[in-house]
């Protein structure tokens, strides 16, 4: 089929998005965050992430419920569940909780979900810890879902489930009896099919993705490792459709998989950007670092985000740069994680280390080389970094996505900063053309990519930053949501706007 024949069905085919299906999403948190005060009086708020933003709309539109675990301990389920049931009304859906034990915590989120499935995901096998107990545990929460979503449902609900911590969930469903139309997305990279196949429950989650209606990939290299490995594991699957959104027959089941790139609410980033209080946190922040330069990293404490590697990086640029001294400042904030993972420990103390080493080689009067934060910023102080921050240094070894790079972008409201990416970031797929691509291992070749940003003409800033913004206007998070339950739904394949711009290395086939 040529692009006048596709472009022509995708025209004629009425465009679904199964506005009439109640949705159900199942995510392993709620997208809430409940507080104990010291008096042990409960508050609950809302998550304030790009998914609730994307999401909460439609579910309330539609009519829905969020099924998670309330990310509390084993002791509180009562009072957890009569202080949602109070806020349902508010929130205008429902929140259907799952509470966890203490061993589940330990075992299926500490342990299969964040150090089996996560690093393996990430391609870095030395972090993984293969336990059956994990195993089982994992089968059991999983278990424990589907027995929350199957008492929530209608025969005619869409099931949206999320990410690596419930993979499974869709072999209890169907064992449970739910003919459901179900998706999944899958917020973290795929891996190759040689990292994939250490995995000892390789086959179990394979099977179960298959049993999937939908499954959404962030990037095309994602789903092309999936198909690989489909093609490795699976007895003759039949792989047909190109695009957007392919289709894999196997007995008689048939999935399709799809690419959504997912992203933020570009709009509510700019808007902030030009708010009074925003703007004065800019300006200060400006007159704190008087003549120099502002190079922002911010991330979540991980191992995969590559925060060492950058330090290496900068401080290779300070060697081989004297000119830099005094006129670029690196700014690093680290959101805690996961804390009570030892590896996290250890990748905080070598952060620390590194921060107190550079600085110990480099301080002169009056200029202090990083500014190192170890805690969450709110949302204005976020977006006044943002502002503030001439480059942007966003390096993960490897990505899903990266959401801090599209935040930047689009908080650039004067269409100067530059953005240093890492080709493993999922993000790399769409916007190789107007960020400065790099191998966050290649020390060189970062702090090369520094001296340029720094040095890059104003007429290129605008240029390339324009197409960034561009770009992450046109796919936003409204996008995202549309574009998923619209491949739910239609009887088409493939005939869904192509994110274009993928970058042949990290995306070539
Ligand atoms: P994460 O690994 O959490 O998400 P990312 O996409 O970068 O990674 O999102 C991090 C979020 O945390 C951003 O929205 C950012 O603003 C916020 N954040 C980071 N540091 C902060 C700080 N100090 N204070 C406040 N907020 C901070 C996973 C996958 C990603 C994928 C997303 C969405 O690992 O690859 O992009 O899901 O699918």
């Amino acid at each position: 089929m040529n692009h006048l024949e596709r472009d022509e069905i995708t025209m004629e085919a009425s465009v679904d998005r199964g506005e009439h299906h109640n949705l159900v999403i199942v995510s392993n948190r709620l997208p809430i965050v409940l507080s104990k005060s010291r008096k042990q009086k409960w508050t609950v708020n809302l998550g304030s992430g790009g998914l609730v933003t994307a999401l909460a709309p439609v579910l309330r539109d539609r009519g829905g419920t969020w099924v998670g675990w309330p990310g509390t301990a084993e002791g509180d389920t009562q009072e957890v569940n009569t202080l949602l049931q109070k806020h349902n009304k508010s929130i205008g859906y429902k929140l259907k909780p799952v509470h966890l034990t203490n061993s589940e915590i330990e075992n299926y989120y500490k342990g299969f979900s964040n150090e089996t499935i996560w690093p393996l995901f990430h391609d870095l096998i030395d972090h993984c810890k293969f336990k059956p107990e994990y195993w089982e545990a994992y089968q059991k929460v999983n278990k424990k879902f589907a027995a929350a979503v199957k008492e929530t449902i209608n025969d005619d609900d869409f099931i949206w489930i999320h990410d690596y911590h419930l993979i499974s969930l869709i072999s209890y469903l169907r064992k449970m009896g739910v003919k459901n139309k179900i998706g999944f997305f899958l917020h973290i990279p795929f891996p190759p099919t040689d990292i994939y196949t250490r995995l000892p429950w390789r086959e179990e989650i394979l099977d179960s993705l298959l049993e999937y209606d939908l499954i959404g990939f962030q990037t095309p290299r994602d789903r092309r490792n999936f198909i690989i490995s489909v093609r490795t594991l699976v007895d003759d699957p039949e792989i047909t459709g190109k695009g957007q959104v392919i289709s894999i027959k196997r007995k008689s089941k048939v999935l399709r998989a799809g690419v959504f790139p997912i992203s933020i609410d570009a709009n509510e980033f700019a808007n902030l950007a030009k708010t009074p209080e925003v703007r004065d946190k800019t300006w200060y922040l400006h007159e704190n670092f008087p003549d120099q330069k502002l190079l922002l990293g911010v991330d979540r404490l991980d191992y995969t985000k590559g925060i060492p590697e950058r330090l290496r990086a900068y401080r290779h640029a300070m060697r081989t740069y004297p000119e830099l001294h005094g006129k670029l400042t690196f700014v690093q904030v680290v959101v805690p994680s996961r804390r009570d993972i030892y590896k996290y420990d250890a990748l905080k103390m070598e952060i620390e280390r590194l921060v107190s080493e550079i600085n110990g080689e480099f301080s002169a009067d009056g200029w202090v080389p990083i500014h190192y934060m170890y805690r969450s910023l709110s949302r204005s102080e976020l977006s006044s970094y943002y502002s503030a921050a001439e480059i942007a240094i966003v390096t993960p070894l490897k990505d899903g996505m990266n959401l801090v790079a599209k935040e930047y972008c689009a908080s650039n409201i004067e269409e100067q900063g530059v953005l240093i990416l890492s080709e493993f970031a999922g993000t790399a797929a769409q916007m190789k053309t107007g960020a400065i691509l790099v191998n966050p291992h290649d020390t060189v070749a970062c702090a090369e990519a520094i001296f340029q940003a720094v040095h890059m003409s104003a007429e290129e800033r605008k240029t390339r930053m324009r197409k960034l913004r561009r770009n992450i206007r046109r796919y936003d998070i409204f996008w995202w949501v549309e574009s998923f339950l619209e491949s739910a739904f239609s009887t088409d394949l493939g005939s869904f706007p192509v994110v274009a711009d993928y970058n042949p290395l990290t995306d070539s086939g």
